[in-house]
């Protein structure tokens, strides 16, 4: 009876809270080497959100992409990387970047009449 039971049970419960504040932190670590890093982005007409990735070369990533209204795709052609996206629909592109740069992805699936100037910037850091 040295411990008494809440503490235990109060113990007990923080430690998944702490895991998961550790998988969505941003601090890098030895674990994040391992799991590519997911990146969550909203395509809609006729934007990106975030318009703007910053990735580092060799650093596995995924960009999980949320339509929140209709069919999008986001295609970088120097990366040789493509993805539809489909209505109201999630798609994941995973990669790692192989080359240094800034690459602008193009909406890949005609959306209206911003479609043509639907851009998402990914840049490649050393
Ligand atoms: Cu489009």
């Amino acid at each position: 009876m040295k411990m008494p039971i809440l503490p235990r049970i109060a113990s007990l419960a923080v430690v998944p809270c702490l895991l998961m504040l550790a998988s969505i932190g941003h601090a890098p670590s030895a674990q994040a080497a391992d799991t590519p890093r997911r990146i969550e982005i909203t395509a809609k007409r006729f934007e990106y959100i975030p318009a703007e990735v910053t990735v580092k070369k060799g650093e596995p990533v995924v960009l999980v992409l949320h339509s929140t209204d209709v069919a999008h795709g986001i295609k970088f052609a120097d990366l040789n990387l493509k993805a539809d996206i489909g209505t109201a629909g999630t798609s994941e592109l995973a990669f790692t970047p192989d080359k240094v740069g800034t690459f602008v992805g193009h909406c890949s699936h005609f959306c209206g009449s911003g479609h043509r100037t639907t851009t998402l910037t990914l840049h490649v850091t050393e």
